[in-house]
């Protein structure tokens, strides 16, 4: 699920005059988009590496990859030419948006030593969950570039196939997760993401593939439930952690997950975030992208 550019294509993506990009309301303008890829079809082996993208997120087994866009971070820095390129790949995969009104189409995850320590930005442990998860239409894609990583060495990501965990669940425990009977956070002022969802199943049953697995495992500790949904939750929550992957985000990678197969969080961050400056601490770009009609994972 990593996915390193040929040496001719980041070659070629170093100079690439990828113009400012524009907004439609939320989303990246159908202009920018069609500009992008008039540019990234030009450069060699752009097609397979796109296709290998694709592959790796909605092929049989996938859900999640990693581009590695270190070298490129190298050669041109973190700002804007670099987003442009990172904007020009999700584009690839989907349409760019942003749900928050007060973000542009990237959103800073930094870190804050004060905040609750397991949520967003928090320096604890980021348990298994899905981006907006009480809209009643999440992302059908959220995506983290690492600009820096944490310093004293912590944070690692964690993913895991959120059908896979639930197919080893009982059947009794996947009755109580189709249920109508949970519910976690507030929800005001987003874009394109629907209406608030509350009470949620977390087992979607028309569409039990590729459906959402409505989860977040910070309810557990946040949402009043009733002792049957909170036990099948950590159930399902424990089945997510055994079969999970991990991996520590470097600069320049970005990370791309279909929420409708994967979950993700982070484990927390190394000890003694408040020595280090704001400047240095870790700092993660977030993106949201929305499937289209047509290519098979329309919301
Ligand atoms: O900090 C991370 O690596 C993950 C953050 C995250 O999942 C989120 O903010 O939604
Ligand atoms: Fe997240």
């Amino acid at each position: 699920m990593f996915i390193d550019i040929p040496s001719e294509l980041e070659a070629a993506l170093i100079d690439l005059p990828l113009p400012t990009w524009k907004l439609d309301g939320s989303f990246l303008a159908t202009s920018t988009m069609k500009r992008y890829r008039t540019e990234l079809t030009a450069t060699p082996r752009f097609e397979e590496t796109a296709a290998t993208l694709r592959h790796a997120l909605s092929g049989e087994g996938g859900g999640y990859a990693v581009l590695r866009l270190g070298n490129l971070a190298k050669a041109l820095g973190t700002d804007d030419r670099f987003l442009r390129l990172a904007t020009a790949f999700a584009a690839e995969v989907a349409v760019p948006f942003s749900p928050f009104p007060q973000w542009p189409l990237w959103k800073d995850i930094g870190v804050k030593v004060d905040k609750d320590p397991g949520k967003s930005s928090g320096i604890g442990y980021n348990a298994f969950h899905m981006d907006l998860v009480n809209a009643t239409r999440p992302p059908d894609y959220t995506t983290l570039l690492c600009i820096r990583p944490d310093p004293l060495g912590g944070g690692p990501s964690i993913l895991s196939d959120a059908h896979a965990a639930v197919a080893r669940l009982s059947k009794d425990c996947r009755s109580l997760l189709a249920e109508s009977a949970y519910h976690y956070g507030t929800f005001f002022d987003l874009f394109d993401v629907g209406e608030e969802y509350t009470p949620f199943p977390i087992l979607d049953s028309s569409d039990p593939d590729e459906g959402f697995v409505r989860f977040t495992a910070k309810m557990l500790a946040r949402s009043e439930l009733s002792p049957a949904h909170v036990e099948a939750a950590r159930e399902l929550a424990a089945e997510l952690v055994r079969g999970q992957v991990s991996f520590t985000l470097q600069r320049g990678s970005y990370l791309i997950v279909n929420q409708r197969r994967f979950l993700h969080g982070r484990e927390a961050l190394h000890d003694g975030q408040e020595t280090v400056p704001f400047a240095d601490r870790r700092l993660l770009l977030q993106l949201f992208l929305r499937a289209g009609a047509g290519d098979g994972s329309a919301a």
